[in-house]
């Protein structure tokens, strides 16, 4: 299990870790921000964990896809092309007009766009919402989209982690199960932070199969807020569970240098792949 090399998984799920797609931004004679997203789908094999491949449908080639983010108030367009071998979509979590809701599949070789003013703030998800949705989403069509407030939070290290798993020979159970798509990405290479630093996790729960995952830290608590409200009521704990398509905001700050881990709280995932640590320095 133990394995210091950077695999290519390895170094998607770390790139996901920490990377935000704004978009191409412009700003409209009105003055409201126009945020443009190219999204492409395309079939791509990814490594989920040492020498595993996952025959993966993607949107711009990881699973999970970009962490799109933007400001309550931006106009988004999501310029979204089907470069796969299955008709797809874009379905996003949050309030638009319905003809903007990813229900109509794309086929392949063809293109759509969403267009939609970003709101409400907090944490949202997209993911493909063609029949049969289990298989299309677990394919690997799914990501964060994050909707920041007007007023915008307080500096933080920002992480994201999607929750997910892998069904290799397609019995309806799930073989791996990971953060960011990759088996103990982040026990072999601990997520490193300073003391006292705000740390803000982007979690949601994409796993299809199984109706419940979880996060437990170890050693601390955090606080969680549903949705990424900070008007919904939050938790003080150390171990939160999100069903399908649920998500939160964590936001911890460790006192104490050294090793934390966190995991699944099932513990059966745990040990198919969704532990890490955090190394506090
Ligand atoms: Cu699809």
């Amino acid at each position: 299990m133990s394995d210091l090399t950077k695999t290519t998984g390895y170094k998607m799920a770390e790139r996901l870790l920490t990377e935000f797609d704004y978009g191409k931004v412009t700003k409209l004679a009105n003055g409201q921000i126009l945020r443009e997203y190219e999204v492409v789908a395309i079939d791509k094999e990814i490594e989920i964990a040492k020498g595993i491949k996952f025959p993966g449908w993607t949107y711009n080639g990881s699973i999970p896809g970009p962490s799109f983010r933007c400001t309550e108030g931006d106009l988004l367009r999501f310029h979204f092309i089907n470069k796969g071998s299955h008709p797809h979509s874009i379905h996003f979590h949050g309030i638009h007009p319905p003809e903007m809701d990813g229900l109509t599949s794309i086929y392949p070789g063809q293109n759509f766009t969403y267009e939609f003013e970003a709101k409400p703030y907090g944490l949202q998800i997209y993911h493909c919402h063609v029949l049969p949705l289990a298989r299309h989403i677990h394919k690997g069509l799914y990501g964060n989209f994050i909707i920041d407030p007007k007023k915008p939070r307080e500096p933080a290290l920002e992480l994201n982690m999607v929750m997910n798993g892998f069904d290799l020979d397609l019995d309806g159970e799930n073989e791996f199960y990971t953060v960011n798509g990759y088996a103990f990405a982040f026990m072999n290479h601990p997520i490193k932070i300073k003391k006292d630093q705000l740390v803000r996790i982007y979690l949601s729960n994409l796993t299809e199969f199984d109706l419940l995952n979880s996060f437990h830290l170890h050693a601390n608590y955090f606080t969680y807020y549903p949705t990424g409200r900070n008007d919904n009521p939050s938790q003080f704990t150390d171990t939160i569970m999100q069903c399908q398509g649920e998500r939160g905001i964590i936001e911890v700050r460790f006192s104490y240098k050294g090793i934390y881990m966190f995991h699944a709280h099932v513990s059966e995932f745990a040990e198919l792949g969704w532990m890490g640590f955090f190394e506090v320095e």
